[in-house]
């Protein structure tokens, strides 16, 4: 008899005080249900949750965020891996957002990385949260913000945003991060696939990944030429 009007107690609090007021103290701590209940909360981007987001907003600011952009296939998520563990191993907490599609973070993905992607689960100082779903123009990006501050309110230092970086929501949001990564990889066509993309100049720093690869020098020189043009242009 009880447990339905407390429900309904609950329930009338929420509409009164707004949706997700409820869960920001297990943000604050670091709750791991709360953070994921508050991110989906801003995903849904109903009116009602403005309240709360506009409360993490306030509880935001402390962590740095880094954007690792790309095309696809250029070694991403590869390299957010390594960063988590790098990260972790100096015993500092590390949230992902990862807003791609293909990514193993978000299901379209080639088993073998989701499967390595393993390695950083079930450690409480990694939160990996992947957004996939589109909304309206521009719907996209702010709800992956949102979620970058929860992350942030929740008291993670570090927050990686894995983005591919051909549109132009995914452009906003790693442009937003306090230190953009551009990645350029040897062997999937185009030399400098930044360039294609459209990103090569948003970028603080140029990772060139697969050094493994034999061609990977010719595009460290190809990139080295493209970054001096581009300051000569200037
Ligand atoms: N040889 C070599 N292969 C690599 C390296 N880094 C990544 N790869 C491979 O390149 C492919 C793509 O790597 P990901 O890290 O998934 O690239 P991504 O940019 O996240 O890809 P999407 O999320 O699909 O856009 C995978 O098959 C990786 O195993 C590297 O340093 N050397
Ligand atoms: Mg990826």
């Amino acid at each position: 008899m009880s447990a339905p009007k407390k429900k309904k107690t609950i329930q009338k609090t929420a509409e009164k005080t707004g949706l997700g007021m409820d869960l920001l103290d297990g943000v604050r701590k670091g709750n791991v249900r709360a953070i994921a209940r508050m991110i989906s909360l801003a995903e849904a981007a109903k009116p009602e949750s403005r309240p709360a987001l506009a409360e993490i907003f306030r509880n935001a600011g402390n962590a740095h965020v880094i954007g690792i952009t790309g095309v696809p296939g250029s070694g991403k998520s590869t390299l957010v891996r390594g960063l988590a563990k790098a990260i972790r191993a100096s015993g500092r907490r590390v949230g992902i957002v990862a807003i791609d599609p293909s990514s193993p973070f978000s299901g379209g993905a080639i088993l073998g990385d989701r499967v390595r992607m393993t390695e950083l689960t079930g450690d409480d100082g990694v939160f990996i949260r992947s957004m996939a779903t589109r909304g309206a123009l521009g719907g996209l990006a702010r709800s992956s913000l949102e979620a970058v501050d929860v992350l942030d309110a929740a008291g993670f230092d570090l927050i990686l945003i894995e983005t591919v970086g051909v549109g132009q929501d995914e452009v906003d949001v790693v442009q937003a991060a306090h230190t953009v990564v551009v990645i350029s990889a040897p062997g999937l066509g185009d030399e400098i696939q930044a360039i294609k993309a459209g990103i090569l100049e948003i970028a603080d720093i140029h990772v060139v990944s697969k050094c493994d690869r034999s061609d990977a020098n010719a595009t460290i020189t190809d990139l080295k030429g493209m970054l001096t043009l581009g300051v000569r242009a200037m």
